[in-house]
């Protein structure tokens, strides 16, 4: 029989104390390691946010296109600091709820009016509208996993009014409708003729580079504003022409092949028609040639009811018409895969993370003579 004495026992005591406060101490330290990170990165963001803030109000909208080449490092820099905390939120989220977002969204609210900008709302600056927005335009929700990954891709150029009521107003849409989404104004460089397709292009491109992850593009005119949050901005099994009325057409379809307004196409849809022609130059032509290769490839296209795909179009004036429109989508099927994504030249010039869009500058070169 063993016999313990006093000594065994307090021995015995102070090797459980000290492994206990071993314990203790190491849980202690990753605790204080995990909050220093997430610390880290929320200030960050929130002083260079804030930086660019002071920056910019105190220049006028064409300074800050001149100074936007400055901001790029830094701007660079917040956005994937932004990423890295999102990506945090998002793991400290999961453990709070590991639940998808439900099929309908809850908060929708069907037909909408469409609100006059406040004027103090600016796109330059970090706005105090649609405050759940983070760095560069980009939102998830809060309570449930997002079903869709959506880049909006916005080709634009010199329609500033437009393009300013067109995120005051979709930001809540979207967020009502819980996507995990990022607005992308993608900008042509110069005051060259318009090449609509290089710039879609163009901008897809840079996404998969900055969110490779992102399945569902929406290809949207900056002049549409959306006025039933029913319309999901989401991408079903085919590509989606989601503009079916609008108020302009009186709210019928003008023709049956029209594919240009809003079309949300999923990410292999794309790369499988070779996305846009880079062969338009000016207005016209490239949705109907878009509407040509979807055909080709098998394809259909999808539309949601007419009562709910409703939009008004923002006044405003016309890019300047393209007389070759014509001819060039005569041949159209046959040059699906040598003219689009695969053979596309562009330059980015410029990437910023505004508050309320990651705006891309894109030079499309030269039209061939
Ligand atoms: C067609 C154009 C399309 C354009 C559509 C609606 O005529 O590119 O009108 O335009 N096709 C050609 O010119 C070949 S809209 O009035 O909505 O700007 O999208």
């Amino acid at each position: 029989m063993i016999i313990y004495h006093r000594q065994d026992y307090i021995y015995l005591l102070c090797i459980i104390c000290s492994s206990l406060m071993l314990l203790t101490s190491i849980i202690n330290i990753i605790y204080i390691v995990q909050r220093s990170i997430l610390n880290k990165t929320n200030q960050y963001t929130q002083i260079s946010m804030s930086n660019i803030y002071l920056n910019n109000r105190t220049n006028n909208s064409e300074e800050i296109s001149q100074k936007q080449n400055d901001y790029f490092e830094e701007t660079y820099k917040i956005f994937m600091k932004s990423s890295i905390h999102n990506y945090f939120s998002r793991i400290e989220n999961r453990n709070l709820s590991l639940n998808y977002c439900p099929p309908i969204p809850p908060n929708l609210q069907g037909a909408l009016r469409i609100h006059e900008v406040p004027k103090n709302f600016s796109i330059t600056t970090n706005s105090s509208y649609h405050i759940d927005v983070q760095l560069g335009g980009f939102y998830q929700p809060i309570n449930c996993l997002a079903r869709h990954k959506v880049a909006i891709i916005v080709p634009y150029r010199d329609r500033w009014d437009i393009l300013t009521h067109f995120l005051f107003h979709t930001h809540e849409i979207l967020q009502r409708q819980q996507l995990d989404y990022r607005i992308y104004v993608c900008e042509q460089a110069f005051n060259k003729t318009f090449n609509k397709g290089i710039v879609m292009n163009g901008c897809f491109k840079e996404i998969l580079k900055l969110e490779p992850n992102t399945h569902c593009f929406i290809m949207h005119d900056v002049d549409l504003l959306l006025t039933d949050d029913r319309n999901m901005y989401t991408c079903p099994r085919y590509p989606r022409h989601l503009s079916v009325a609008i108020d302009k057409f009186h709210f019928y379809l003008p023709y049956a092949q029209l594919v240009g307004g809003v079309l949300a196409m999923r990410r292999e849809h794309y790369l499988l028609v070779n996305g846009y022609s880079t062969n338009y130059w000016g207005w016209g032509g490239e949705d109907d040639d878009m509407h040509a290769r979807i055909i080709s490839k098998n394809l259909k296209v999808e539309r949601p009811p007419a009562s709910i795909a409703r939009y008004k179009m923002l006044k405003h004036t016309h890019q300047k018409l393209n007389p070759a429109r014509m001819n060039v989508l005569r041949t159209a099927r046959s040059r699906i895969d040598s003219d689009g994504l695969n053979n596309v030249k562009y330059k980015l010039l410029n990437t910023t993370f505004y508050h309320l869009y990651t705006h891309f500058i894109i030079d499309v070169g030269e039209q061939p003579k």
